[in-house]
């Protein structure tokens, strides 16, 4: 038994620092941080913006290129390929979908 405890202990302390960590990391009480970005492309017709991404945590994915829907389709009319965005990101039923933004400087 006493050599056991210390062993347990070991063991469960990793768990118990990275679940803090989570929760540091996005706290209840916020919106979705900003991540960067950089639209690449507006189409209209199918109401999607393609926007080369950095990690977003939000929706658990990678950096990568890829299109999203937009929170409202106004948006689309103000964004062009290369405007430099800061954007938070939401699923919506299986849709990623740009819920803000603002032009970063
Ligand atoms: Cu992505």
């Amino acid at each position: 038994m006493r050599l056991l405890f210390p062993l347990l202990l070991a063991l469960a302390l990793p768990v118990h620092a990275q679940h803090n960590h989570h929760g540091a990391a996005a706290p209840a009480t916020t919106a979705a941080p900003l991540s960067d970005g950089l639209v690449k492309k507006v189409d209209k017709a199918a109401g999607e913006v393609v926007i080369q991404h950095g990690q977003l945590d939000s929706i658990g994915m990678p950096p990568m290129t890829m299109a999203f829907g937009v929170a409202d389709k106004t948006w689309l009319d103000r964004l062009k390929p290369g405007d430099k965005i800061r954007f938070a990101a939401e699923m919506k039923g299986s849709t990623p979908v740009v819920s803000r933004y603002e032009l970063a400087k």
